[in-house]
């Protein structure tokens, strides 16, 4: 078991669309508990997805049972997930792990239905509502190489580039290794 590195924006990786994940073996599960790993150490983090520990496969994971008032599924590992039904709007604060210390209001689904598989290979359906359906959705777009930010205004995303930009060389500079995950809210 490892905590792998997260790609950040604006890394073109994160852009990459994923492929459908083929053959359930002892090597995806491996690969599932690393992302597990890495999404309980990003402090507060919801969900994950593949891509963003630069693993170009169809697999999310979310987890929102952390959270009050939340309709909880407990821990869900979502492989080639597909959305079969949704619908209302909900409209809620994102943050990313891939794009650190920001947060946006973003619109969203307010109830959907999943169609995937879990990590053996069985087909499961998800019927979810409100912070978990945003969660699901969120991952999701990670697999089709989309970012939260890019649901803002274009000047709004251009400041968080420059920020993240900056804070990257700022990181690059810093000879004292303090760098620390930010909090995920
Ligand atoms: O930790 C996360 N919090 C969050 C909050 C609201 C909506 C979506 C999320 S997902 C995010 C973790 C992450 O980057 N997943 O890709
Ligand atoms: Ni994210």
């Amino acid at each position: 078991m490892a905590v792998l590195d997260i790609l950040t924006y604006p890394d073109e990786r994160l852009r990459q669309a994923s492929d459908r994940v083929q053959r359930f073996d002892v090597a995806l599960q491996a690969r599932i508990d690393d992302l597990e790993e890495t999404r309980k150490a990003g402090p507060g983090a919801v969900g994950i997805a593949a891509p963003q520990v630069g693993w170009f496969e169809r697999v999310i994971i979310v987890d929102v049972s952390g959270r009050k008032k939340t309709r909880s599924h407990g821990h869900l590992i979502l492989v080639n997930p597909e959305i079969t039904e949704w619908d209302g709007f909900a409209m809620g604060r994102e943050g990313c792990l891939s794009v650190p210390g920001i947060y946006e209001s973003v619109r969203r689904f307010q109830h959907v239905r999943v169609s995937s598989l879990d990590r053996d290979g069985n087909e499961t359906e998800v019927e979810a509502f409100g912070l978990l359906a945003v969660c699901i959705q969120h991952e999701m777009d990670h697999l089709d190489g989309k970012l939260f930010v890019d649901y803002l205004s274009e000047l709004k995303r251009q400041r968080i580039r420059k920020k993240m930009e900056k804070g990257r060389r700022d990181t690059a500079t810093s000879r004292s290794g303090v760098s620390g995950t930010p909090s995920i809210i």
